[in-house]
């Protein structure tokens, strides 16, 4: 398709009015890149990444090389790392590995819980405990429930590493409302150095006005402690008729979370509709806007809500428009890659990249797209406890991959 074709697509559609049909629904920013909108999208993103400027290096060659660890995953989601040897890979149709590292293998772990593997639901993220060395405690988000009555899960279990399976496993919350639909579940898990859990998650799509309703959470980030309880202190726990583990609102579709390395904040990003993905840092209380203030538009072409601005809703540090479909993230504090120290990593579903943003303070200085030229689609980014990064690639088969330092060969005289 030429650049033309792709705005008279983008025109037709806006003309043409067409609604949110479930099919629709289903070109989500997060999950499709096969329509006529997606591929006009990816269009604009390579222009706007052709426009923007490179960081300039002595050779053109990457500082990095890249390792393909494993070639045959189904989907996976998430990468926890046990120790540099071992890690655990998550599969969003349902099942959970071990991880050799060294030897390239994996083996399924046993006693997952049923999830409900449809659309953008399964197993999602896996989070291991802070004390994980010495009680094997680790949490699983997922997809819970029926094809017609699923929410968003967190369930808690202990990992037997020499029998390959999950013990104690043990549902500790479960988001309100549930819906029919498999879009929007979030989830990424974060604790806190107090052993708090934040978990980003989605508004389920079709029902995002909820994103600015206190009585559900929907659209929220939540904070809840390791059996699923509010957290002592959040912000609207003393208020009539809201739901106490609720940290903040407005959000859309949160599949990205990470604690600042220097200020222990909480940084996600979100997936916008046609544009206005968004990088956000998360207060507590704070309203961040969706579905009232957005970049986006709706993917048949209209103005979502008031505009991009309002009073007493929290502008996002960055935005991309047109969408990247942004999954996985992870601020960089390794020593391989020195120079990256401080920076922000974020995969790209639609875009096909693994982007580097580097941020002074809360503002964006500098981005970059690696790996765009492996084309996959990227579902999460992990540093290791090897100072590597680790990268999963949303495909079937899936890779996981690792990025180490280039070895560079001494030039001839
Ligand atoms: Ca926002």
């Amino acid at each position: 398709m030429t650049w033309n074709s792709c705005l008279i697509s983008i025109f037709a559609m806006g003309i043409l009015g067409v609604t949110n049909t479930p099919a629709a629904a289903a070109t989500d920013a997060a999950e499709s890149s096969r329509t006529a909108t997606a591929k006009a999208v990816a269009a604009t993103t390579a222009l706007a990444a052709a426009r923007s400027p490179q960081p300039s290096t002595a050779d053109s060659a990457p500082p990095y090389q890249v390792d393909v660890l494993l070639e045959d995953l189904h989907h996976p989601w998430a990468i926890a790392f046990i120790s540099a040897e071992q890690a655990l890979v998550t599969e969003r149709r349902g099942q959970l590995h071990l991880v050799n590292l060294t030897d390239k293998t994996k083996q399924e772990i046993q006693g997952v819980p049923e999830v409900v593997a449809r659309g953008q639901g399964g197993l999602l993220d896996i989070l291991l405990d802070q004390n994980f060395q010495e009680n094997n405690t680790l949490f699983l988000t997922y997809a819970g429930g029926s094809r017609r009555d699923n929410e968003t899960r967190v369930a808690r279990a202990r990992l037997d590493r020499e029998g390959l399976k999950l013990t104690d496993l043990k549902v500790i919350w479960r988001q309100k409302p549930s819906y029919t639909n498999a879009l929007h579940f979030g989830s990424r898990l974060v604790q806190t150095k107090e052993g708090w859990l934040f978990l980003g998650l989605g508004d389920r799509f079709s029902e995002r006005d909820q994103a600015q309703q206190l009585n559900s959470h929907l659209g929220k980030v939540v904070r809840i402690d390791r059996e699923g309880r509010p957290v002592p202190g959040n912000p609207f726990a003393e208020q009539e008729g809201a739901l106490p583990e609720i940290w903040s609102l407005g959000h859309r579709n949160i599949q990205g979370a990470a604690l600042h390395p220097e200020t222990q904040e909480l940084w996600i990003h979100e997936h916008g509709p046609r544009g206005g993905d968004e990088v956000n840092v998360v207060r507590a209380g704070k309203n961040y806007g969706w579905p009232v203030v957005t970049f986006g538009r709706e993917y048949h072409g209209p103005r979502i809500g008031e505009g991009t601005h309002k009073e007493g809703m929290e502008p996002p540090l960055h935005h991309w428009t047109p969408s990247i479909a942004p999954s996985g993230m992870s601020f960089y504090t390794g020593q391989a890659f020195p120079q990256w120290q401080g920076n922000l990593f974020v995969g790209a579903l639609r875009d096909r990249a693994l982007h580097r943003l580097e941020f002074k303070g809360e503002k964006l200085v500098s981005s970059e797209r690696l790996l765009s030229e492996r084309r996959k689609r990227i579902r999460d980014v992990r540093q290791g406890p090897d100072g590597f990064l680790y990268v999963l690639t949303d495909e079937n088969p899936g890779e996981l991959l690792r990025l180490k330092p280039a070895e560079r060969r001494a030039r001839p005289d």
